[in-house]
């Protein structure tokens, strides 16, 4: 059966529309979800390990009788280390060391500057304490994600990373604590849910409350993290993976092909765009798709996610391309051109830019690097990569002296009765000289 993806063409008088049809994708609200998880957030507020022990014991299908149970030792994360594969443990190292490398550049500094009257302004970076880390149990539990979330984490200087992760009916995922081992992680627990969102927002008698909850997870722990926004920092929540690729026709259209899959597989609300300049590339591409597609042991979920949300879209220019996928604001761009090199500049959105038909999405979601982590659903337009810098605050310095007293003085005391504020003038006018 021929895979039905829409085609759009920037001819088409409703383009616009369709595009917009193409776009629109919310979340649903759901208010059932929104009732639960308030309800488990305030009983692991008061009651907090026995809730926290009682709701795992039941969703999870666990016996644990004290938090003990629901933790996991450091001997245990490396012995899922020691138990790898020589391979995947070789690639899992290779991965984590090139994600360190990159993300080393991202640590900001502090800067100070000192005026002519010895008056001195400056900027402290100072990493957060304690961070709590969500890796979802099942199907979306990605070790490489771990990685992603962690490493940075630690590079910027966090002094203690909890990773939280359910274990339905006792199942732990190997290589997810192996990750967690080789990233750094300082403490493990075998939570999931709106619980383990709950502990780690306001700290239990076993589990320390952290100051931000980063990572993915189901409608519940997206809920969750929403609800607890304000008690502590969150990053931002994902939405279906999305790729869209710009092609000039050139290259091999199996690759196009099995690079649209990549993002596809993942789910079926996953979206994959393809934008070409050459009518009968794309035609090369549903053919690559028609004989690729029973090869893929994920067929199904990908077949949904291409039919429902992907789209061919023939475009006159190159122009036309880059304003599409500046609209789109995807959380992948491929470019996969000829020149490549004389487009990057011209995307002003995306969560990564992956350049020149050897960059498939692939490597940047393992190993070149750079974080996986990106904005979703359009977000590309007011948001960035998972960085360092999301484990870094920034703390002002002011140090005046008695010269710059004088001067900044008389400002503040005009401005402050300007206000109506007295105190803040006198403030100000006590250290004047005259
Ligand atoms: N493409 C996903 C990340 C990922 N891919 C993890 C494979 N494993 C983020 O959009
Ligand atoms: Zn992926």
């Amino acid at each position: 059966m021929a895979v039905a993806i829409k085609r759009l063409s920037t001819v088409d008088a409703d383009f616009s529309a369709k595009m917009n049809a193409l776009l629109a994708f919310e979340a649903a609200a759901d208010e059932g979800i929104e009732r639960t998880v308030a309800g488990i957030l305030a009983d692991v507020k008061t009651r907090g390990d026995a809730a926290v022990i009682e709701y795992t014991n039941r969703f999870d299908r666990l016996a644990a009788a004290s938090m003990a149970d629901l933790e996991l030792t450091r001997v245990e994360m490396q012995a899922a280390l020691d138990a790898l594969p020589a391979d995947r443990r070789a690639a899992l190292e290779a991965a984590a060391h090139r994600v360190r490398v990159y993300h080393e550049k991202q640590r900001l500094e502090g800067w100070s500057y000192t005026e002519a009257d010895g008056t001195m302004l400056g900027q402290m970076i100072t990493p957060l304490d304690r961070v709590g880390l969500y890796v979802p149990g099942g199907k979306a539990a990605y070790p490489s994600s771990v990685l992603m979330n962690a490493i940075p984490a630690k590079v910027a200087g966090v002094k203690e990373l909890i990773m939280v992760v359910p274990t339905p009916d006792g199942e732990k995922n190997q290589l997810v604590l192996a990750a967690a081992c080789l990233a750094g992680v300082d403490r493990v627990f075998t939570l999931g849910g709106a619980q383990a969102v709950g502990a780690l927002a306001y700290g239990t008698q076993t589990v320390p409350q952290v100051d931000k909850i980063v990572g993915p997870g189901n409608a519940y722990v997206a809920t969750a993290k929403r609800r607890v926004f304000g008690i502590v920092g969150i990053d931002m929540v994902a939405g279906p993976s999305e790729i869209l690729v710009v092609s000039d026709g050139s290259g091999n259209p199996d690759w196009v092909a099995m690079d649209l899959f990549s993002q596809a597989e993942h789910d079926e609300l996953a979206q994959s765009i393809l934008i070409c300049t050459d009518a009968a590339f794309l035609e090369r591409v549903q053919a690559s798709i028609e004989k690729l597609l029973p090869t893929m042991p994920r067929q199904e979920t990908i077949r949904t996610s291409l039919t429902n949300r992907g789209a061919f879209i023939l475009v006159r220019d190159m122009d036309e391309a880059v304003a599409i996928a500046n609209r789109v604001a995807p959380e992948h761009l491929e470019l996969a051109l000829a020149d490549p090199d004389p487009w990057v500049d011209k995307i002003h959105h995306a969560g990564a830019i992956f350049i020149g038909h050897y960059t498939s999405e692939s490597l940047g979601d393992y190993c070149a690097g750079p974080n996986h982590v990106l904005p979703t659903s359009g977000s590309a337009r007011f948001s960035s990569p998972l960085g360092v810098y999301d484990f870094q605050k920034r703390t002002s310095l002011i140090k005046v002296s008695k010269a710059g007293a004088q001067t900044l003085g008389r400002i503040a005391s005009t401005l402050a009765h300007g206000e109506g504020l007295p105190a803040h003038a006198k403030s100000a006018e006590f250290r004047l000289e005259d």
